[in-house]
């Protein structure tokens, strides 16, 4: 696959967590049983990027690493050098100091090195911004409108029903989840386990963003245009995330959730949402492709 060929530090460590697997498998039989379903959200005192709930966030992750990796090394070697030197030119040990002023090698090689190690840096960032553009077979499409203040979501090829996304009271959740307040939706966005997903985006007034951090996608909802991008959810679980782009006074209140789950229960949902949402106003769900012309109802409506 053509994201673990570019990361292959990546595929490295999937190798060693897959030997890990393995062994804990061996140990421990009773875990061969299906995956429990994980929490994609933000943790109190958490650090680092959230939890990869599939592809691309995994990609997002290699990247942040090599990053890190760099940065760290940079900031030894520069902490480093400027010890020696306060201690070996210490007025003490140096108390004439030198003249010197330039020193033509070292000027090159501090002019070099570190366009190399942007060098390093650009080339698999550019390769992730193309590789979360857009997904060449896609096995799901889903519209996303953003909208003050809720999102409206529609399945063009499952029946095309269209449905709104509001967040949920913080009464309505059960005990154990009241972490979830404003990421809790009473409608989230339901997609099969392994499936790639590709987005729509449209904005109905002002620009929102969709973003859910640990599927790794983010995209703006912009008036009048129409955007594409992807994501692949690889574990059973629930993601979430927030309009991060401040949209109004509720833009605290545009949760994001997506539900991943077995093919037959993406199916039966599917059933059961063609007539729960049948008589849902589907007033101007935006076009299911990317191509699609400029929207002049949401033009209209956005000028209101
Ligand atoms: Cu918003």
């Amino acid at each position: 696959m053509r994201a673990s060929k570019i990361w292959r530090h990546g595929a490295a460590a999937a190798c060693g967590a897959a030997g890990f697997a393995a062994a804990m498998l061996l140990a421990f039989p009773g875990l061969a049983q299906e995956a429990a379903p994980m929490t994609g959200a933000p943790t109190a005192w958490g650090l680092g990027l959230q939890q990869s709930g599939g592809v691309v966030k995994d990609v997002i992750h290699d990247f942040n690493e090599l990053v890190l990796y760099i940065i760290i090394a940079i900031v030894v070697f520069v902490a480093g050098l400027m010890g020696y030197i306060i201690w070996r030119y210490r007025e003490a040990k140096n108390a004439t100091a030198s003249r010197t002023s330039h020193n033509t090698i070292l000027e090159v090689a501090w002019t070099v090195v570190p366009v190399l190690i942007l060098l390093v840096i650009a080339i698999p960032s550019f390769r992730l911004i193309y590789y979360q553009d857009r997904v060449p077979s896609a096995d799901l499409t889903i519209n996303v409108q953003g909208r003050q203040w809720f999102w409206r979501y529609a399945y063009p090829e499952n029946g095309n029903f269209t449905f709104d996304s509001y967040p949920l009271q913080e009464d309505e959740l059960p005990a154990d989840q009241r972490h979830l307040y404003r990421l809790a939706v009473d409608n989230p966005l339901v997609v099969p386990i392994g499936a790639n997903v590709r987005v729509i985006t449209t904005g109905a007034d002002v620009i929102h963003s969709f973003f859910v951090p640990s599927l790794g996608v983010q995209k703006y909802t912009i008036p009048g245009r129409t955007l594409e991008t992807w994501f692949r959810a690889d574990r059973p679980g629930t993601f979430y995330g927030q309009c991060n782009q401040i949209c109004g006074t509720n833009h605290a209140f545009m949760p994001i959730a997506v539900r991943a789950v077995p093919r037959a229960e993406f199916d039966a949902w599917v059933a059961d949402a063609r007539t729960r949402f049948a008589q849902a106003p589907a007033v101007d769900a935006p076009a299911a492709v990317a191509e699609a012309a400029i929207d002049t109802t949401l033009m209209a409506e956005a000028r209101r």
